[in-house]
């Protein structure tokens, strides 16, 4: 077996999905252009960290110096469709042990395999973190293509996939990259979106649910409200509509620890959640570093402007 094939079978022991790998060079200019101009236009919010050290995020040698390629490895995050509608929505990947620090350290153990095999090796993990532009990477590691909902698509494992990598001074046969979108005619993403965040060529964090209840620091302007509905954390509309997600396998990780939580809540509970309760709900979750005050926020909208579909 060649050292990549050993790799890769490392990286599905550890309980990856996918795995792919590229070189480090810088990704396509092109894709630097759209970042920027998505910048200009303001699409990023309140996201201001997304302005900072954008030469990096298209330079995985700026995470590390002699770097020679990118491990990027994905893990399966879908869950069984959920039936009951009388509870607040939280979106799945956040019903899971924070995905940050489950994927590094899966990426520790792979990168401790590496270093078996080269003790010289150096290597650099990043997880969202480290400002990569990851999903650019994936594509060109060969893990997916970026449909029109924005996020890496595969063919088996559909969207609801999380990303790692592990930038490393190991060179490495690249994979072939994913260079065509098979999104073909659909659009069932731009139509299911409840806020028009999506368009054929775009799209606007400014109006992304995700965004709006994750990331917004603020108030949320009441026109959008009307369209969280249920929505207390994220929103995956975009990724239950896909046809690529219909048939993809559900995730079964229980036993390395990889388990979504049945989490039954209402907008009531929550509006009486104490400091205390919120960290015990949300410890090692990546709802914590959203924090009580905009949750409560989230809930009250849950609460107060339901969408007229789902009033009793
Ligand atoms: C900021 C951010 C958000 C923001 C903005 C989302 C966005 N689409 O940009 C918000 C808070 C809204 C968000 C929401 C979600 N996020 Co998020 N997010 C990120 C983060 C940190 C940066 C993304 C970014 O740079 N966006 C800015 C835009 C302009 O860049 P971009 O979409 O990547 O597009 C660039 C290239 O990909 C390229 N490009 C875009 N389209 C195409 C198409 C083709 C054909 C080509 C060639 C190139 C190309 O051009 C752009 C310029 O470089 C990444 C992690 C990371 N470091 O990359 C996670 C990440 C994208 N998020 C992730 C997830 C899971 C989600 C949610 C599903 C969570 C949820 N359920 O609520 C939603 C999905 C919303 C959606 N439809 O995108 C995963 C996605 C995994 C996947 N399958 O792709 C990531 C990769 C985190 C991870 N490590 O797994 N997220
Ligand atoms: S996460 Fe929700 S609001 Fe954001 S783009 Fe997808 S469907 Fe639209
Ligand atoms: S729903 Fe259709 S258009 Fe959207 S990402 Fe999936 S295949 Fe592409």
């Amino acid at each position: 077996m060649s050292v990549e094939e050993n790799i890769k079978q490392k990286a599905l022991s550890l309980g990856f999905d996918l795995v792919g790998i590229t070189s480090a060079q810088d990704i396509d200019s092109t894709q630097k252009d759209q970042f920027n101009n998505w910048l200009q236009n303001g699409c990023n919010g309140q996201m201001e960290f997304l302005a900072r050290n954008i030469d990096n995020r298209f330079k995985p040698s700026t995470v590390l110096p002699d770097a020679k390629s990118v491990i990027c490895a994905a893990i399966n995050y879908k869950i069984k469709p959920i039936t009951e509608k009388n509870y607040l929505q939280i979106a799945s990947y956040a019903l899971y042990p924070d995905y940050h620090t489950f994927i590094k350290d899966k990426l520790s153990a792979l990168a401790d395999f590496l270093k078996s095999i080269d003790k010289d090796v150096k290597y650099k993990i990043c997880v969202d973190s480290s400002a990569i532009a990851e999903k650019a990477i994936a594509m060109r590691a060969g893990i997916g293509f970026i449909g029109k909902n924005r996020l890496i698509t595969n063919q088996k494992f559909g969207s609801f996939l999380l990303l790692g990598e592990i930038v490393t001074s190991f060179k490495l046969e690249p994979d072939a990259p994913i260079e065509k979108q098979d999104c073909g005619k659909c659009k069932k993403c731009i139509e299911a979106c409840p806020t028009g965040a999506l368009c054929e060529n775009g799209f606007d964090a400014r109006k992304c649910i995700s965004y709006l209840t994750i990331e917004h620091k603020s108030e949320i302007a009441k026109e959008l409200q009307s369209k969280i509905g249920k929505r207390l954390f994220g929103c995956e509309e975009c990724l239950k509509a896909c046809p690529y997600n219909e048939k993809s396998p559900i995730c079964e990780k229980k036993q390395i620890g990889f388990e979504a939580k049945n989490v039954k809540l209402t907008a009531e509970e929550v509006l009486g959640w104490t400091e205390k309760e919120f960290n015990a709900f949300a410890q090692n979750s990546v709802i914590h570093r959203t924090g009580l005050e905009r949750i409560k926020r989230n809930a009250l909208i849950c609460r107060e402007l339901r969408e007229p579909q789902q009033l009793p």
